[in-house]
Parts: C-alpha cells; structure tokens; sequence
C-alpha cells in the first residue's frame, strides 16, 4: 500500500519547471526527469508542463524524438498529466502555429484557438479585454455526467486557479456551434472557465489522460492539493475507464453568482520586497519613499531594513498574496548573473511559495567581470531555472523604446523585451515603469509628443481622493531611468505603447511621487496607462489602506495591486485587504490556509 508510484516529468527546456518539481517534492513525493526512452517505460505516473508556445513545444517533441515516446505512453494507459502548453497539446491543432501548420498530439479532437481582444471587457461596453488571460480564476464542470464521481476526485467547484494563456480551447460563440462541439469532446469530461464572454475549456479527463491549462504548482494550496490528489490516486484508479458525459445541457453559466461579474479574474493582491544589500553586505527587504531608501541622516543614514527576502515572502505567501515580486534594487550596478544571494533568494523562496515569483532588476545585456558578455536572455534563463516566473525589466525598457520611437518603430529583434518574450512567452516579461509627475503652466509649452499623456487637475480621477489639491494643475508623466535617477524625454504612454508592441506582457506601473507616501494609487497615471495598452497593469506605489485598494479596483480597470509598506510594517494584513474587496463586491482569491 505504502508504495509510491514512479513519477517523472517530461521537461523541454523552456521555462520555469523548478516549480513543479518543488511542489511535487513539497507534497513528499519524489520524481526523475525523462532523460531517454526506457525512462517512459519506467514511469508509473508522467507530468508534462508545458511552456512557451504551442509551436515551440510542438517542435521540440518531434525534434527530439519524444513525439512518438509520447504517444505511446499516453496510448499505454498509464496516467498523464498535462499542465498549460502540455494540455494544449493533446489537442488537434492551435491557431498559434497556423504559419509553421504544425499539428498537435490529436488526443482530444478540438482545436486551440486565441482569446478575442476585440470583445468587452464584461460585455457592458467598457475597455477591450486584456489578453494573456493572466491571474486567477475558477472552473466548473461542464456536465452532470455519470463520470462525474470519478472527476470530482480531481477538480473541485468552488477553488481559483493561476492561469496564463492567450490561447485557450475556446467554445465558438452561438448555439448551434455549440452542440457541433460538445459532438466532439462528449466522451471527455471537462471543466469549462469564463473568461470575459469566452467560455473555455480549463481542465480535461479522458481515462489515463488529464489536463489542466492552468498551473497547479502556481496556485497556492488549491494547487497543491489537486496534485496530491492526483498524486496519491493509485495509477489504476486514474487510468480507470471514464463514462462518456450523458446530460444533454452544457452548463454555461458559473454556479457562483458571484463570479459572473467582470471579467472572470479575482482581483490580484501583490506583495512586494525591493531588495538590495545594506551597508553591512546583507542582502535585506527595504522600502523607500519616494525610492529614497536610506533613513535621515539625524537617525544614521542607514539602508532601511525591514526583513529578510525569503522570510517575508514566505509570510506573504501564507498571508494569501497572489504573487510576489522582488525587485533587486541596486543591480543596475553588477551583473546579475554574479549575483548569486539573488538566485539563491529566488531559489530558496520557490521551495515553499506556491504563487507567481517575478524577479526584476538588471535584466540586460551586461559584461561580467572577466569580460565574459551575458545576454539579457541568459539572465532571465538564469532566473527561470531558479524559480521565477516572470522577470520585470525597468531601465533597460525605456532604452529599447527610445531606439525603437528614433527608428521609425522598426524592431531589432534584439532587445531584453523581444528575445526573452520570444524564447520564454510574452507572459514571462514584465515591464516596470517608474514615472514622476510634471507640471506644466501651460499645455501650449509641452511638445507635441506627449499630448497624449496630458492630465487636467480639474477633470482629474484623484481629485476626488486628495482634497482639490490638484484643481487647476496640469501635468504629464515622465518616464525615468536607474530607479528614478535620471529622467528622459519618454512619456509613459508612449513607453507602455512601445513595451507592448515589443512584446511585453504585463506593465508594473509605479509612481515615483507616491512611493511610500500611503496617499493612495496614482489613478490618473493607472488609468492613463490601461487605456493606452491592452496587456494586464499591476498598479503599484502609494497604497495606505484597504480604502486605496477598493478605489483602484473600481475607479480604474487595473488587473492588479501591489504594495510594500504597509505589509512590511504589519499596518494592513493582505488578508483585510481581501475581506474589504469582498464586502464591496470584488472577487478575489480565498485561499483557506
Ligand atoms: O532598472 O531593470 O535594473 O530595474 C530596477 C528595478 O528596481 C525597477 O523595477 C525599479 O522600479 C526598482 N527600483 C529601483 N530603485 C528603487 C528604489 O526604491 N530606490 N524601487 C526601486 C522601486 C517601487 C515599488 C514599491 C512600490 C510600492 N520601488 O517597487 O514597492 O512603490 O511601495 P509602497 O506600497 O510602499 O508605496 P532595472
């Protein structure tokens, strides 16, 4: 009885994968990578998680031969378990790889197709959607079916999920297409998922093979335990037949009232650790105002410090943050791939927290020492192997813009933005912006250039939240460099434009004037920015209490918060925060630790 199946994981190379094995290891199992053929053989039980793109993973398989391997494990019976890419290709084909034509494993007869951008947000008229579908949502099951004894082992109703994707097994719209569709996967048993008006599918069951598009070792204790539940199942009772669904109604409405609201997604709660190292050589959490780290010179001078990095991402992470980044503060001025106590906090950090890791600064191309050159992609490698997630680019970002605005919006190919996104996904680049507010006497002295990034005082959204203190202004947003050293003639709307046309896939917006102030988000920067990108903003800087919270939730259609201060000193728990949304009728992920 005590025997524990051999479990591996087929791993291509792309990707965070450190996480998985992490998880697997947490629940107290152990497990092998494929390394050649007799490895399927030997395997009781098999996990692929997939990353990157369709194609990519498509390829690779086929390159190295493991396509057929593959095939015939899954055809052995023996369980499977697909997670994101590796659940899309069990699929037939996706429109990510209409060009290269390439074709998937063909398990389950649906195609994979991309989220539309061009719909609503929620149906109600308001922004275009956001695509990568990127955060946490839920899944119901599609059908009541005979089967559905067997599944509800696995999926659970009422959990959220970490899921990023721009592709999806999307239902086509209309009715008639529907019971087209439900033709060809009514031997399968399903959850579906809601993302704006798109409904998809977000795990699947057939037999030995199961798939989920979201990231189970990404999703905090729900995650988990679906993996030990898979994981604990004997190999038998997971490869047992599966009843063919029988109900004739699909399902498509979520059964939690709740979360037919917006757009699917909980509203993501992000902790955040600027970390750099104190005058002792300490790597410590610290926190600025203003991005002025040192206390006054009266009470020393010193770099503040409020906590040791892995310590307090692990509290965050037991405290219910959706995601944590790290901010390595001072890299600009090192390379970061010498930085090791850096790797080793990602490392280190991954072993237990079981939420999206974004690790951000140095992230260019930079010289060692010793003259050996490292690319930016080299670096982000670096960080994914280690157990990030996403990597956040700052300086380096506005750099790639300039070149890209002085050569007539030409690509290069070339820069941090561009081949990390093209070798790890645009899901995995994180943009962070540090813009500082200007002023301006009169909007006729202001180039042309930055119109667009033009704010009136009197028509202000934040007027309402700072006592009329900024009737009658007018300013703009500059963009700055070197954490928020040197300013440049960039505004924010052309940089967020142009780190989105690069291929960027998510925007952490901070406010170098609301850093630390606890005065409240910069609505009008946040709102300025979602209306000019359609990839998800974290909107960071400023936040004082849940109050701030409920504003940027509902005053601006942000993805995300972020806020250090406040949780560093213990002034206001994530899980308040939370419970406050909830109260004014913004989803968000429980997590029930
Ligand atoms: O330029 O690619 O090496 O990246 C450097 C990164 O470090 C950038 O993301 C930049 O934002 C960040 N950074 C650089 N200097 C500082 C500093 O504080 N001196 N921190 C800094 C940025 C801002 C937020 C902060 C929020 C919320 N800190 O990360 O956590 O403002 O704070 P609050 O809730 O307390 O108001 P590169």
């Amino acid at each position: 009885k005590d025997h524990k199946p051999k479990v591996y994981i087929l791993d291509y190379g792309a990707g965070n994968v450190r996480s998985l094995a992490n998880s697997i290891k947490k629940l107290g199992y152990e497990f092998e990578w494929i390394n050649d053929e007799s490895d399927f053989d030997k395997a009781e039980k098999l996990l692929f998680p997939g990353v990157g793109s369709f194609s990519q993973a498509m390829t690779s398989l086929q390159n190295s031969g493991r396509y057929e391997q593959l095939i015939k494990y899954i055809k052995s019976g023996k369980p499977y378990f697909g997670i994101c890419i590796g659940m899309q290709v069990l699929f037939s084909e996706s429109e990510e790889s209409l060009e290269s034509k390439t074709k998937g494993l063909g398990v389950i007869p649906f195609p994979i197709r991309k989220f539309s951008t061009e719909e609503n947000q929620d149906g109600q008229g308001g922004e275009k959607k956001t695509v990568p579908h990127m955060g946490w949502n839920n899944a119901w099951k599609s059908f009541k079916s005979e089967g559905e004894e067997e599944e509800k082992k696995l999926m659970l109703d009422e959990e959220d999920y970490y899921f990023v994707h721009s592709y999806a097994a999307l239902l086509k719209n209309g009715k008639e297409e529907y019971e087209k569709e439900k033709e060809n996967v009514k031997d399968f048993s399903y959850t579906l998922s809601r993302y704006g008006s798109e409904i998809f599918i977000s795990s699947v069951k057939k037999d030995n093979v199961f798939a989920t598009q979201f990231h189970p070792e990404k999703s905090g204790p729900a995650g988990l335990d679906l993996l030990r539940r898979w994981l604990e199942a004997s190999p038998e009772s997971l490869s047992a037949k599966s009843v063919p669904n029988t109900e004739k109604q699909w399902q498509l409405t979520n059964p939690n009232p709740l979360r037919n609201k917006g757009d699917g997604l909980t509203k993501r709660i992000v902790a955040c650790l600027d970390v750099r190292s104190n005058d002792q050589g300490d790597l410590v959490v610290t926190k600025g105002d203003q991005y002025d780290v040192r206390e006054k010179s009266s009470q020393g001078g010193e770099v503040r410090n409020l906590g040791k990095p892995v310590e307090l991402a692990q509290r965050y992470y037991l405290d219910g943050a959706d995601e944590i980044a790290f901010l390595n503060i001072t890299s600009f001025r090192s390379s970061a791939l010498l930085d090791q106590p850096m790797l080793n906090v990602i490392s280190k950090s991954a072993e237990t927290v079981f939420v999206p890791l974004t690790i951000g600064g140095g992230i260019k191309d930079t010289i060692d020492p010793d003259g050996t050159k490292r690319s930016a992609l080299e670096v982000a490698g670096t960080y994914f192997r280690s157990g990030a997630d996403k990597v956040s680019i700052g300086s380096e970002a506005v750099l790639a813009v300039e070149e890209l605005i002085n050569n007539n919006y030409q690509k290069t190919g070339k820069t941090a933005i561009e081949t990390i996104s093209a070798g790890y996904g645009n899901q995995a680049v994180v943009v962070s912006i540090d813009p500082k507010r200007v002023y301006v006497d009169d909007k006729n002295n202001l180039p042309e250039k930055h119109l667009d990034c033009l704010i009136y005082g009197d028509k202000a959204i934040s007027q309402t939240n700072l006592n009329g203190e900024e009737k009658g202004k007018i300013w703009w947003y500059q963009c700055t460099i070197s954490g928020g050293r040197d300013v440049r003639d960039i505004d924010v709307v052309q940089l967020s434009k142009g780190v989105e046309y690069l291929g960027a896939g998510e925007i952490l917006l901070n406010s170098v004037d609301r850093d630390g102030s606890k005065k409240g988000f910069d609505l009008d920067l946040i709102d300025l920015v979602k209306k000019s990108v359609s990839i998800p903003v974290v909107s960071s800087s400023g936040a004082g209490s849940s109050k701030d919270f409920i504003e940027v939730f509902t005053q601006t259609r942000t993805e995300a918060a972020l806020a250090a201060g406040i949780f560093h000193r213990k002034e206001v728990a994530i899980e308040d925060v939370k419970l406050d949304l909830e109260k004014n009728n913004l989803p968000v992920r429980r997590s029930n630790l």
